[in-house]
């Protein structure tokens, strides 16, 4: 196959309602999606960085520089390229590993869809449907946080995930727990916290809680290490993350003991599958992340959600949990699941004109 093009097109879709995290409150998700076009068909890739390097380093801007300079340079002059052999090609670029996996997403999806196969069984899936749970950001008061945890179980949600930050973090918890009961519940720091705060992480302890999500900066792995010792609510990392190398690193020295797979974070989807089939070599526990990705890129979290190690429901909601209107045909929740597409490729594709009302700028970048 090979690559005639890539269209970038940043586009900007508003939220339902304001998501608050430890480092900052979005309105609007402005994201950067990928049209790949090759000889044989044409792919979809979405770039999960935001707007502002707050959650990582990298940032929308700086994503579609990267690509257009760089990376789509270095596929454009490959004679044939397939999805396999993207991130082989971008390896001597460092770091940008979202933008890497944008473009790898990309390739894969033209990839299939020519050859007329599903992303999921690409991946190794083995499930038709995956269990949904719900990111729920802090809020302005318990009796608010409350109303929205009851909103997302009534719809159907299996788990829930709490943000939490210093000032909003055993309260809220303890309130979920002594409303909902027994509910699958988890909390998430977004690195917080450091490791003079272990004592009072500790007091999460008796609400049984699946896990707790990056409370340390996530090159303090060291620190993890010790918190796990000093806590029995277990942890996962998510930021700290960015390869099956640092995957294998972390899980050796105790860090962990549950991982969180984003593929954006880690530089595509071969390598989260590589990332999961190492943690079910070690019977860690898997599941998948989410960036607030449009139809798009959650087509393409819940195929890999649905392979087997993903033992744990992922960040994976409907598309109305973000947004009214998706880009693509929404995924609705059935029972607590999202069905696995089964088109070929991602199995979606943006409508034209939904895509078309949120995008903000088009560019076309070719040899
Ligand atoms: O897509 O459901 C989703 C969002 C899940 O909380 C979520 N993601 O650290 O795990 C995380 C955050 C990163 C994005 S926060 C703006
Ligand atoms: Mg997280």
């Amino acid at each position: 196959m090979k690559i005639t093009g890539v269209e970038l097109r940043h586009i900007a879709m508003p939220l339902v309602a304001p998501f608050r995290t430890s480092f900052g409150t979005a309105t609007s998700r402005e994201a950067l999606l990928l049209r790949v076009v090759t000889d044989e068909s044409e792919g979809w890739g979405e770039c999960v960085a935001m707007a502002q390097p707050l959650y990582s380093s990298e940032y929308v801007d700086g994503a579609a520089d990267a690509l257009r300079r760089f990376l789509i340079p270095m596929i454009l002059n490959q004679p044939e390229v397939d999805g396999p052999g993207v991130a082989e090609a971008l390896a001597p670029v460092q770091g940008h590993r979202m933008a890497k996996a944008a473009l790898e997403m990309g390739v894969l999806d033209a990839e299939l869809r020519a050859a007329g196969r599903p992303f999921a069984r690409e991946l190794g899936a083995t499930r038709d449907r995956v269990p949904c749970g719900v990111s729920v950001g802090i809020m302005d008061s318990i009796p608010a946080l409350l109303d929205a945890v009851d909103d997302y179980l009534g719809q159907g949600y299996q788990r829930i995930k709490l943000k939490i930050e210093p000032g909003w973090d055993i309260m809220p918890v303890q309130a979920v727990r002594e409303r909902f009961g027994d509910v699958l519940l988890q909390v998430d720091a977004n690195t917080a916290y450091t490791l003079a705060d272990a004592r009072h992480l500790a007091k999460l302890d008796p609400f049984d809680l699946l896990l707790i999500e990056q409370p340390f900066d996530e090159l303090d792995i060291v620190g993890h290490a010790d918190l796990a010792r000093l806590i029995s609510t277990p942890v996962c990392l998510d930021e700290s993350i960015t390869s099956a190398q640092t995957a294998a690193a972390a899980l050796r020295l105790g860090a962990c003991s549950i991982i969180n797979i984003k593929p954006g974070r880690v530089g595509g989807y071969l390598e989260a599958r590589k990332i999961h089939d190492l943690c079910v070599a070690n019977g860690v526990p898997v599941w998948c992340g989410g960036m607030l990705e449009t139809g798009l890129g959650r087509a393409a979290n819940i195929a890999l959600a649905a392979l087997p190690g993903f033992v744990l429901p992922g960040d994976i909601s409907g598309s109305n949990r973000f947004y009214s209107t998706d880009i693509t045909a929404p995924f609705i929740l059935d029972d607590g699941y999202l069905r696995v597409p089964t088109g070929h490729g991602l199995g979606v594709e943006p409508i034209a004109d939904e895509l078309n009302a949120v995008t903000v700028a088009t560019e076309w970048v070719s040899a």
